[in-house]
């Protein structure tokens, strides 16, 4: 008798040290994509990640190599990576990828991606968070010919270039992998404030001074949809690597790595 309750406490005990050790990276994590199981070629079409209701849509100038996967000495990465550049007419190039779930709720949100460009301050390249109506809430990234990293918005909406407007961060351009954090502090009556932190230190770090800030004047609706778009400026080249997109409610989802069964487990229930 005692030997068999000793097993049975051994094997529910086993089921919660694995959910214990599951739990951090899954809990708060909405969205990722680290561009792993992709097959080389066109994004459009392609998916693969957690937490999106189909599949990346938009430019065929969007590009999934295996080869091209961006690393950083605090994040863990795999797979390859993503990037467009490969068409230099003057005009922009995106590719948007839907949520499964929208965020319509107040709180407090991370979005968080690596970004990587040959040509600093030649185009606009940058991540971008969309509505329903494809109303663009917020970028970070490359902006006009400006030599800083911008957090950019278009507020309050509407068209054309008077609704773009973007906040320097002091942080030069440059042509090395760069991690990008946006935290949002979204208000139940549709106020929201948006922080930008290039290259955070840690988690922690998230909670300090950030890059640039931005307090919208238009209410937030919800956020919909992940965009990567690059628009060539003057008909000049250069290429826009993008890859590890997380959106998560907390800090550390920014960071911790994220759970990736080991190949050839088989979980047995009894
Ligand atoms: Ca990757």
């Amino acid at each position: 008798m005692s030997k068999k309750i000793s097993y049975t406490f051994v094997c529910v005990f086993s089921f919660f040290v694995t959910i214990a050790v599951v739990a951090p990276a899954w809990a708060e994590l909405i969205a990722y994509d680290q561009f792993e199981g992709y097959t080389d070629g066109v994004l459009a079409g392609q998916g693969q990640g957690f937490g999106w209701a189909g599949n990346w849509d938009g430019s065929t100038d969007a590009i999934v190599l295996n080869t091209g996967n961006l690393t950083n000495v605090l994040l863990e990465t795999y797979g390859g990576g993503a990037s467009l550049g490969t068409n230099t007419s003057y005009g922009e190039y995106a590719v948007t990828r839907v949520l499964e779930t929208a965020i319509t709720n107040a709180g407090t949100y991370y979005f968080g991606f690596l970004i990587q460009q040959t040509h600093p301050g030649a185009n606009h390249n940058f991540l971008r968070l969309k509505d329903t109506s494809g109303s663009v809430w917020s970028c970070a990234g490359s902006w006009n010919s400006l030599s800083t990293w911008q957090l950019i918005r278009k507020d309050p909406a509407g068209s054309g270039q008077s609704a773009w407007n973007s906040i320097g961060t002091g942080v030069n351009e440059s042509e090395d992998i760069t991690h990008m954090v946006i935290k949002f502090e979204l208000g139940a009556a549709g106020s929201g404030v948006a922080s930008l932190y290039i290259n955070p230190a840690n988690a922690a770090a998230l909670g300090g001074s950030a890059n640039a800030t931005y307090t919208y004047s238009s209410p937030w609706t919800e956020i919909y949809s992940v965009s990567a778009s690059r628009t060539t400026l003057s008909g000049k080249d250069g290429v826009m690597a993008f890859d590890e997109i997380r959106l998560g409610t907390e800090a550390a989802d920014m960071f911790d790595p994220i759970y990736r069964p080991p190949t050839g487990t088989v979980l047995i229930i009894r």
